[in-house]
């Protein structure tokens, strides 16, 4: 069993919702910006070169930038459910990439992190992309619509019901859709047409971008999406907006909490498609549309910063900057995005992407800020955003019950920038299930909680006869000599693909 919190901490036995003894007040305000499908190698600070985001650069230069931190999975709704619950996601069934129309995947009452932090005294805040689900069954769009954020910890949202490019294309505040004009009643369906507004397969003509695969259902905004919608036309968004009306109700949660701490989770739609740059961002990168909307991401964050440089709340302020998967270029919008790249690498030095089992996949950014507390600096430590839970708890001295964040680990050492040393292992997701451990990284592809991981030698060897050197085979690599994953180690070193299948098998079973 992984031991959540450090000796200091765990020698302290007390009830949850209790505060651990010795508490100091130091409760910082906390505030996690969540971008979507940035990739290693998209920031400056990263190593990109053409793509600029000076404020991020500057939030490095003024913190500490991690080279090894993970979101949970390749894709969003796995590593969003396991960033505020603490959980893999795989061990739930349903928690896969979600139609906008799912039901609520987080059980109200479990303990998150906004719920364990509302527990510590804060005021929390959810702002953008949401994709964990609404209500339970059918979702009456039109009324008030729970559970949601608010039933997970969360005193007040402005979100997007799922994705950019799923219906419906509206905002919800609270419990209600914005701007809806109950004359004008919305609709949704995912499996057939509701309502007579065109759709992306039957009038390509009427789209401004057009589709590489999928995406042909509903148009809204001259923009076809996935999933059908009538009505709410006075709701829908204007993707044009879309960063500037999410990053207003950011910078205007702090205000309004700026005087008692506050956890604001910004959870961006940059840089996730429909690519829709407001105009002042339209053609600047010179990458292409990603690398414009990845400069608009730059300039969201930068909003952010100066509301807490103007509200003199910086110093004692943890910004933590991070994506929820690593980059795609073509995910289903013919945007151009691939031959204008003009030479910009999304993954950097990094193999594979957004859905890969491989390092591009699941290493992404993390930026940790807080001039009060933490040195700039980099680390190598091995973090994972389903850390969150733990090392917040331990930041703001709360007791966890057992149950709670089942896989989360407190790493705040590894955060605050005093130890070099993170988590001992992490399960990654995406094309199946990896393990990362020291300088190893086993790949298995065994299907999310299906299966078995190959656990013995002669497992391996019957596994590598039957699949040949094909992807499907297990993979070993030595991230130290070989980060990008080109040499496969798996036929010389069976010793240490069965200890590693043994272990991912292990926290499988867990
Ligand atoms: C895929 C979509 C992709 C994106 C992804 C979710 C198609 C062909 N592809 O199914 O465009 O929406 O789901 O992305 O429809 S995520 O970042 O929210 O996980
Ligand atoms: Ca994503």
């Amino acid at each position: 069993m992984r031991s959540r919190f450090s000796t200091a901490t765990a020698l302290v036995l007390a009830l949850w919702g209790t505060t651990v003894s010795g508490a100091d007040d130091v409760s910082p305000n906390i505030v996690v910006i969540y971008a979507d499908d940035l990739g290693y190698g998209d920031l400056g600070c990263y190593g990109a070169t053409q793509v600029k985001t000076p404020n991020l650069d500057r939030l490095a230069a003024r913190g500490l930038r991690f080279t090894d931190a993970h979101a949970s999975a390749a894709t969003c709704t796995p590593s969003r459910y396991a960033l505020l619950t603490g959980e893999y996601a795989w061990r739930q069934k349903g928690t896969n990439i979600l139609p906008g129309d799912a039901s609520l995947i987080i059980k109200p009452g479990r303990i998150t992190v906004p719920a364990m932090l509302k527990q510590a005294g804060y005021t929390t805040g959810c702002v953008g992309k949401w994709h964990l689900g609404l209500g339970e069954g059918p979702i009456d769009w039109n009324s008030e619509i729970r559970p949601g954020p608010l039933e997970v910890g969360f005193d007040s949202s402005f979100i997007l019901p799922a994705t950019g490019d799923r219906v419906p294309c509206v905002y919800v505040k609270d419990r209600r859709v914005v701007g809806l004009d109950p004359k004008d009643p919305i609709r949704v369906d995912y499996l057939q047409p509701v309502g007579d507004d065109p759709t992306g397969r039957l009038n390509p003509d009427q789209l401004k971008i057009k589709l590489s695969h999928g995406h042909d259902n509903t148009i809204v905004n001259g923009i076809s999406r996935i999933g059908y919608m009538a009505g709410g036309k006075a709701a829908r968004w204007v993707d044009e907006d879309m960063a500037d009306v999410l990053t207003r109700e950011a910078t205007a949660f702090i205000d309004r909490n700026q005087a008692h701490p506050f956890f604001l989770y910004f959870a961006t739609h940059d840089v996730h498609v429909p690519r829709v740059p407001h105009p002042r961002f339209a053609g600047k990168s010179g990458c292409g549309v990603r690398g414009d909307v990845i400069e608009e991401l730059d300039w969201c964050v930068g909003e952010v910063l100066a509301t807490l440089d103007r509200l003199k709340l910086a110093d004692n302020t943890l910004v933590l900057f991070s994506s929820d998967n690593g980059p795609v270029v073509d995910d289903g919008y013919a945007d151009d995005a691939e031959p204008m790249l003009n030479g910009h690498r999304p993954a950097g030095p990094l193999r594979g992407g957004k859905y890969s089992p491989y390092e591009g996949g699941t290493r992404v950014p993390l930026i940790a800020c807080w001039p009060a507390k933490i040195k700039p600096g980099i680390s190598d430590a091995l973090i994972c955003q389903i850390d969150l839970l733990a090392t917040f708890a331990a930041l703001t001295k709360r007791n966890l019950p057992q149950e709670a964040g089942p896989d989360s680990f407190d790493v705040l050492p590894a955060l605050l920038g005093t130890s070099p040393v993170g988590r001992d292992h992490l399960v990654e997701q995406g094309g199946g299930l990896s393990l990362r451990q020291g300088k190893w990284k086993l790949i298995s592809r065994q299907a999310n909680g299906q299966g078995g991981p190959v656990a013995t030698k002669k497992a391996a060897v019957a596994k590598k006869k039957k699949n040949g050197p094909s992807a499907s085979a297990v993979e070993l690599f030595d991230l130290a000599v070989d980060p990008a994953e080109t040499n496969n180690l798996a036929s010389s070193h069976l010793e240490e693909v069965e200890q590693l299948s043994r272990l991912l098998e292990r926290i499988r079973q867990e």
